[in-house]
């Protein structure tokens, strides 16, 4: 019988694509899509879809045994800018759901889990260029914090139970085909989405916020290359630094007027510019391109090139 893989938080902006590149791979029914709500009508034609709450421990066991799902990738989390609204709802999900998946792996009910990290577990501390990958972290914001506390988690569970848990700390993505939602980043999809709508953009970032960055798909081929690596080269079991490029509004703005002429952007930066002054302008990687052969596809202009010819042809 084929490996059964479960997504859980399937109809986000990365577990959209993740699921539907899994599907390719694994075939359709192989790949169990859930989410707590109903997502891309695409999730649920090509392949099964359950209503799926990632903090009920029952409810995934019993999808587990029933799928015998021997993989599994958590995609659930409340980010950054929603997570600083709402800040023990974003414990109580990226922590709960976190431990749901430990758990089933301590008890051998699955085999490998995904789970994200992100460049906010860095905080106003960390050294901001080239960010190691073993430095001063001090998050300062309730994402951050979560997403750090998640790591010391993982690396316990893998050193204490052999929990095979793997992570990257994924930067800002950028994708045409869902939305993100609730992210310090997202202002880098926003911008393209209303150049081709509107042709005018209002930036929530002031000039010069250099943060990095990562098209989907690079995104998407570094999650699954590090799912295939060969546990025995895998030295970082808490969360490994993942970078593309590093921009800041000013830039993205510009390739985006290379392409969509008259294009303009101002300025009008809300509470998420201090979450985007607290992270890294730039990451060092050089653990992933030693342990798993990470090299990424996407950098700035050619992102800039598939994202405006892609939402271009869904007008
Ligand atoms: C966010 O902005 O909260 C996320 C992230 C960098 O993890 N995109």
């Amino acid at each position: 019988m084929a490996k059964s893989i479960l997504i859980l938080g399937a109809c986000g902006q990365i577990g959209t694509e993740l699921t539907l590149e899994l599907r390719k791979r694994h075939g359709s029914e192989a790949v169990i899509a859930t989410d707590i709500r109903h997502g891309d009508a695409q999730l649920k034609e090509s392949g099964p879809f359950e209503l799926l709450d990632a903090t009920d421990y029952a409810a995934i066991e019993d999808v587990v045994m029933h799928h015998e799902v021997e993989e599994v990738y958590l995609m659930a989390a409340m980010l950054s800018a929603t997570a600083e609204k709402f800040p023990m709802r974003a414990w109580n999900l990226n922590m709960g759901s976190l431990f749901n998946v430990l758990n089933l792996g301590k008890e051998r009910k699955i085999d490998k889990i995904f789970w994200p990290s992100s460049i906010a577990v860095f905080g106003p501390n960390t050294p901001k260029k080239e960010t190691p990958q073993n430095t001063l972290m001090e998050p300062s914001t309730v994402y951050g914090i979560s997403k750090q506390a998640g790591e010391r988690w993982c690396e316990y569970y893998f050193k204490k139970f052999g929990v095979d848990v793997r992570s990257v700390r994924y930067p800002g993505l950028i994708s045409w085909k869902t939305l993100p939602g609730g992210g310090t980043t997202d202002y880098a999809v926003e911008i393209y989405r209303e150049a081709i709508a509107h042709g005018q953009y209002t930036c929530f970032l002031k000039k010069g916020t250099q943060l990095p960055m990562m098209y989907m798909d690079d995104a998407i081929r570094a999650t699954l290359q590090l799912m295939d690596a060969d546990p025995e080269r895998l030295t970082i079991r808490s969360s490994y630094n993942l970078a593309a490029m590093s921009f800041a509004p000013e830039e993205i703005a510009e390739t985006i007027q290379q392409k969509v002429p008259g294009f303009k952007m101002d300025y009008k930066p809300d509470f998420r510019q201090e979450i985007a002054d607290s992270w890294p302008n730039s990451i060092d990687d050089s653990k992933a391109r030693e342990d798993w052969g990470w090299k990424p596809v996407y950098d700035l202009e050619k992102t800039t090139e598939e994202m405006v010819s892609q939402l271009n042809k869904l007008r």
